[in-house]
């Protein structure tokens, strides 16, 4: 279909209006003649569909069989040492589907039967205890959504805008909403009188996996929010999320949810392994490197207009859309910007905001079919806003990688196609 031909949204809404009021012909179908679509018998109203015995398991339909996760071959040497990225442009609401939430893996994602699963919590406790799944069936269960992000998404864009979406920018997060034990009841279970004064106590946790992924969290954290978790959005955890069992710490970087956790250490100090000295650490502008980063700050994207997802339609009513998210805390506010952060529109939270869980917002707004350059700025309820590229540089230099909460631009062409940029 040429342009010309091709219905505008005006028309089809007006259409639609009309078909409502009880009318037949929709916009295009007057402009063009009859709409085969409606006018003739289509092949899918004379056959019978699958019966219910057809998929005892749903997967999403052909047609959306681009809504994938996909990987940067140049990111990492070889995909067991290697993430990817979930498809946030084409998605809505908040909820991740699991099947194509990003994953992270330092050595590859194991498979672990619920039989052989053992979680052990040791160190400084009355009690060393070792608890098989079942044994974690067996404590009171609570239900929470929070989003898991990399502390590494959007780290590619420090230096410039260098990955074209925002799959690729952003898309280093997922949003489930976990089943699972907190881990104060099971600390508490194995009794923390032996650790005596807890304030300046951690916990030292890590995964059967290869790489064991150990990190330390401080014990004010472990006995506040984090939860042992066995299913995420209803269902057992997928295999590469952690199955059986993976540690969620609410609001904190990605790399301290531990998956296939099967240990749990009190101990003294943190241990300063690996995964919390030389990695996710953040380098400044002064050169010097900052030793902890655990809470992920306020951050947002325009995940619709953007570069995978282009406008389709010609000037006119256009919905914008996009996530917000802060490991503070709830979001209170986004606004979004058409002219590269001059001016802002306040935007329409699909819901208020929840603690540490995106939040879906959208500017309804009209195209006028000119140049945008989009931004989204998302505040939470601490009042934090999120800052500008050359805040944020300011402060970390260009050198960083973790922690990129910076404001992205998309800038939007007349045609509708989108483009990572940089504005300053
Ligand atoms: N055992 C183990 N846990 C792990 C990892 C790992 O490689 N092994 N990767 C971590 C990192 S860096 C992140 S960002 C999250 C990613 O969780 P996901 O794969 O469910 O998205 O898991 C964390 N937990
Ligand atoms: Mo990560």
């Amino acid at each position: 279909m040429s342009d010309m031909l091709k219905p505008s949204r005006r028309a089809f809404l007006r259409g639609s209006a009309a078909a409502a009021a009880g009318l037949t012909a929709a916009g295009a179908a007057r402009a063009n003649g009859p709409d085969p679509l409606i006018t003739e018998v289509q092949d899918w109203a004379v056959v019978f569909g699958d019966g219910v015995d057809a998929t005892p398991y749903g997967l999403p339909i052909q047609y959306e069989s681009d809504v994938v996760r996909r990987n940067v071959e140049w990111l990492t040497a070889d995909t067991t040492s290697s993430i990817n990225f979930t498809p946030i442009h084409a998605l809505d609401g908040t909820i991740t589907p699991q099947g194509c939430a990003f994953e992270r893996h330092h050595s590859g994602a194991i498979e672990l039967r619920k039989e052989d699963y053992r979680l052990m919590i040791n160190g400084l406790v009355d009690t060393p205890l070792v608890f098989s799944y079942a044994d974690l069936e067996r404590f009171p269960r609570e239900n929470h959504v929070y989003f898991c992000e990399c502390a590494a998404n959007t780290g590619m864009e420090w230096a410039g805008a260098q990955l074209n979406g925002a799959q690729f920018t952003h898309g280093m997060i997922h949003n489930m909403e976990y089943t699972g034990v907190s881990l104060r009841t099971l600390l508490n279970e194995a009794g923390l009188e032996a650790a005596g004064d807890l304030s300046d106590k951690w916990v030292y946790v890590e995964g059967a996996d290869a790489s064991s992924n150990g990190r330390s969290i401080p014990m004010e954290k472990a006995l506040d929010d984090v939860l042992v978790a066995f299913k995420a959005n209803g269902e057992a955890l997928r295999k590469e999320h952690g199955y059986p069992v993976r540690l969620v710490v609410p609001g904190w970087e990605g790399n301290m949810w531990v998956k296939w956790i099967r240990r749990i250490e009190v101990t003294a100090n943190a241990v300063e392994s690996r995964e919390e000295t030389s990695k996710y650490t953040d380098t400044l502008a002064d050169g010097t490197s900052r030793k902890w980063t655990w809470v992920m700050d306020a951050k947002s994207v325009v995940t619709s207009p953007s570069p995978q997802a282009p406008i389709t339609h010609g000037a006119g009513p256009l919905v914008i859309t996009g996530l917000a998210w802060s490991g503070h805390g709830a979001i209170t506010r986004v606004d979004v910007s058409k002219d590269g952060g001059k001016t802002w529109e306040t935007a329409r939270l699909a819901k208020p905001g929840e603690k540490m869980a995106l939040t879906r917002f959208y500017l309804d707004t009209e195209w006028n079919g000119e140049d945008m350059l989009l931004q989204s700025r998302a505040m939470d309820e601490t009042g934090y806003v999120q800052p500008t590229k050359a805040q944020l540089r300011d402060v970390r230099g260009y050198n960083s990688i973790y922690h990129n909460n910076c404001i992205q631009t998309w800038h939007v062409k007349p045609n509708g196609e989108a483009e990572n940029v940089e504005v300053s």
